[in-house]
């Protein structure tokens, strides 16, 4: 490519080895705008790729709090502020005892992408801790989360920094954080989003992202000319809040959703997953999925431990559409072949990165459609930025218009998307396409604000 090339392989190679997805991250958007670098000199004239890829700042911090036995615990607390060029900085919090800063710098940097493609005014951010809430009783939840906002509080505000939900983080955990968030500040503020309805949460944040996954699946396969979803067997990962609302939709459209899995086995129901079941299961009780088959003795439960090595069961099932919605690197090779073999058409991915590199490659090389996640889970900070809408001008926006904006916007993304992947003379590759337009619309708003 270009000189800058060697500037960029500077920056990333002084960091250390946990920022691998970080780079794998960084890696792809790279390869994938060295068309538009090449053809458009004022992106190496003012040096936009470099400082894209390092974070404004990146915030680390102790939470020290006291669980049920007034034992006196530590956990390490992040906010990467990744990008504001084109609003306030947002992005989710993730509880997961496997982060770290690597992680935070990948999903922080992947997030600049995503809201650009949304059109909407929003930067990109990510944050959360090594807290894991499993095995945690509601008050020590909550006390967590009052020890976090008590040092995150200093660093965000409606119009600085507006965090959400991911993985481990749901309406329960950002109303305690916005509880301690008002009882520091006084100030009843739009500065979470994902909040409890009651008390200013926007209708269609806990469905936003799972229901945009299939929105966008839906219009990509339109453009593409292949056949729609209904009547298709669908498999998903993850029994989370993105794949049980993406199951959710793809009920409502006459799919088949036939799997869905945790971190310690799957789920194989082939007449269609008992999404009421599930919700049980996952969404209130945290319980294991192999307790589905106490209701449905017919379908098949494979733990972790019996997955061939480097494969996962839920990618093994026959399926025409495939929806990853767990975490990252969940989808490999093995399992893109294996999807491949069985005749899969698309593939859209509701977790964040969750398809290896050469995973990616060998969907893009079969003409398998690949929705990338920064085009097809942006529902979630989409219904997100519509939340601090309603919050600025107190105002509650009805469920019907709602769900109607996030389609229209998911369909603009898509078209978007594949438009400029055919402007750049590939395409069908929308991981391009979503590349090159996000990066388009942060690089032109970074040279029109100055260094
Ligand atoms: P949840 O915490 O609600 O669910 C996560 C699901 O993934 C659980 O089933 C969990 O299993 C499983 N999982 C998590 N980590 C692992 C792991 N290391 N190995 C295997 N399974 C794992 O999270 P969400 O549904 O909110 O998030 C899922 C993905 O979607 C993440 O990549 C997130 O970044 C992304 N995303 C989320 C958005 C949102 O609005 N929430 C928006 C856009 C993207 P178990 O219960 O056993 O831990
Ligand atoms: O990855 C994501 O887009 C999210 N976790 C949601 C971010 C948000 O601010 O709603």
């Amino acid at each position: 490519m270009d000189i800058s090339q060697e500037n960029i392989k500077n920056i990333l190679v002084g960091d250390c080895a946990q920022n691998s997805v970080f780079f794998q991250a960084v890696q792809e958007v790279i390869s994938s705008i060295a068309p538009l670098l090449n053809s458009d000199k004022k992106y190496n004239m003012f040096s936009v790729l470099e400082r894209l890829i390092v974070p404004d700042r990146v915030i680390k911090f102790k939470v020290s709090w006291l669980d049920d036995g007034n034992n006196i615990r530590v956990n390490t607390g992040y906010r990467v502020q990744f990008n504001n060029t084109l609003g306030p900085y947002k992005g989710g919090l993730r509880f997961h005892p496997s982060v770290n800063e690597g992680i935070f710098k990948f999903l922080g940097f992947e997030q600049i992408f995503k809201n650009s493609l949304t059109g909407l005014p929003i930067g990109g951010a990510k944050g959360g801790s090594d807290f894991d809430p499993k095995g945690k009783t509601d008050f020590e939840i909550m006390k967590f989360c009052s020890a976090f906002m008590r040092e995150l509080h200093k660093y965000i505000g409606p119009r600085i920094d507006v965090p959400a939900g991911d993985i481990g983080v749901g309406a329960r955990e950002i109303g305690y954080l916005f509880g301690e968030y008002k009882k520091i500040t006084s100030s009843y503020d739009g500065v979470l989003t994902g909040k409890p309805h009651v008390f200013g949460g926007s209708l269609m944040r806990p469905e936003a992202t799972g229901y945009g996954v299939v929105y966008f699946t839906q219009a990509m396969l339109e453009l593409e000319k292949k056949e729609g979803l209904a009547g298709k067997i669908c498999t998903v990962s993850g029994a989370g809040k993105v794949a049980l609302h993406a199951i959710e939709k793809l009920l409502q459209v006459g799919a088949i959703p036939v799997t869905c899995s945790d971190s310690r086995g799957m789920i194989y129901d082939s007449r269609g997953v008992d999404l009421p079941l599930l919700k049980e299961l996952k969404l209130q009780n945290g319980a294991s999925l192999e307790r589905y088959l106490e209701f449905h003795p017919d379908a098949k439960y494979t733990p972790v431990c019996d997955y061939s090595e480097g494969e996962h069961a839920v990618w093994g099932i026959q399926c025409y559409a495939a929806f990853p919605c767990a975490t990252q690197n969940e989808l490999s090779e093995a399992d893109a072949q294996n999807l491949i073999a069985n005749g899969c058409v698309s593939v859209s991915e509701g977790a964040n990165m969750p398809s290896t590199p050469e995973a990616i490659n060998a969907f893009l090389n079969h003409n398998v459609c690949f929705a990338p996640a920064k085009a097809a889970n942006a529902g979630g900070v989409v219904v997100s930025e519509f939340e601090m809408s309603q919050n600025a001008s107190m105002q509650r926006w009805h469920f019907e218009k709602i769900d109607t904006k996030l389609k229209i916007i998911m369909e603009q993304i898509c078209k978007r998307v594949a438009l400029t992947a055919k402007d750049y003379g590939v395409e069908g590759n929308y991981v391009d396409g979503a590349n090159i337009a996000g990066f388009k619309r942060i690089a032109d708003a970074m040279i029109a604000e100055g260094v």
